[in-house]
């Protein structure tokens, strides 16, 4: 893609991520933001919601613009005046909240994706996509899309320095979980992190920001949790909640369910852990799929619940249902669903 080569003049770039970024979001979205802002472009990065404290280290996190009552008129102005849009690690337009109403402000601009999510059924009309499901973070895309701009042109060390290797890296180790999930990890995942090594990266310090870090209320409801985890053996499934009366006597801090729903994977033989978070009785339900080998809860979840992700990690949104009803539809239609498709791998 060809958008900035030796004589360009200063472009308006807005970058977008999803709703409640996670590493990938963040550390990809950075790098983009930090190499735009040495090729002196001028770059608006654009959360639509507050990012887990966890990684409010990262280098240049303080120059995420996260959506507001508060902002939402400079925010419809950078939309307008943009060059061009990237949407970073989502697809879908719906994971933009209520920002996505903005998006009709952006006429002018040229819309570029950069993903490795399944494309949605709700999709947008970009006009460059650099999208690979194959790929393990969309860090390592952003970091071919860096790489083949500067080819030739700048010298690497010069545009490719510390800093977006650090986001990159962060990107490539949290979607990969420190190089565990295997079904994603390809010979690229491991020559992107060669490569971002090179670059001179302080790889103690990043895995030590990164280590789990517990506050007491995370300890505590992830021990309700796990309580209630409910096992059902013949099917392979885990699965549990937690409710507004937790996230209440806990006093919940935003962050807290991080994670729950991998725990019911450590089971041997379990190949499905769902996680159901009530926030609280206003919100709608929001539930997490995990699974191993060939169950894929991106089809599942787009089927059942109009939801998606990957294969292996999937997420949906129930409105209208009470915690209640939407563990009792999910077993009735695991039940059905597992009468067509299980036991045959
Ligand atoms: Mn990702």
């Amino acid at each position: 893609m060809l958008l900035f080569n030796n004589n360009y003049k200063k472009k308006k770039i807005t970058l977008l991520i999803h709703s409640n970024p996670d590493g990938d979001a963040l550390g990809s979205s950075l790098a983009l933001f930090i190499y735009f802002k040495k090729l002196q472009n001028d770059v608006f990065l654009i959360s639509p919601t507050e990012y887990y404290e966890y990684f409010n280290w990262l280098p240049y996190s303080k120059n995420i613009t996260i959506f507001s009552n508060n902002n939402k008129y400079l925010i419809k102005e950078k939309i307008y005046k943009s060059d061009y849009i990237f949407f970073i690690d989502f697809n879908n337009i719906i994971r933009l909240g209520d920002l996505k109403n903005f998006l009709s402000f952006s006429k002018k601009s040229k819309k570029v994706l950069i993903d490795h999510h399944p494309f949605s059924y709700n999709n947008f009309n970009f006009d460059f996509i650099l999208s690979d499901i194959k790929v393990a973070a969309t860090s390592i895309l952003v970091f071919r899309f860096i790489y083949n701009n500067i080819k030739n042109k700048y010298s690497i060390s010069c545009c490719f320095d510390k800093n977006i290797a650090t986001c990159l890296y962060v990107g490539l180790i949290t979607d990969t979980g420190f190089f565990k999930f295997s079904s994603k990890i390809s010979y690229e995942t491991y020559f992107t992190a060669g490569k971002l090594l090179k670059i001179g990266i302080d790889i103690d310090k990043i895995h030590n920001k990164l280590q789990e870090k517990y506050t007491e209320s995370r300890l505590r409801l992830l021990s309700i949790a796990l309580r209630r985890l409910k096992i059902m053996k013949e099917y392979r499934i885990a699965y549990t909640s937690i409710n507004s009366l937790d996230i209440k006597k806990k006093s919940y801090i935003k962050g807290d369910t991080e994670g729950i729903v991998n725990y019911g994977l450590n089971i041997e033989n379990i190949i499905l852990s769902v996680f159901f978070f009530e926030k609280n009785k206003k919100c709608p339900i929001k539930i997490s799929f995990r699974s191993k080998e060939n169950f894929d809860v991106n089809l599942f979840s787009r089927k059942f619940f109009k939801g998606g992700g990957h294969k292996n990690a999937a997420g949906a949104i129930v409105i209208g249902k009470s915690l209640c009803e939407t563990i009792n539809y999910f077993l009735c239609v695991i039940k059905k669903y597992y009468k067509n498709i299980m036991f045959s791998t």
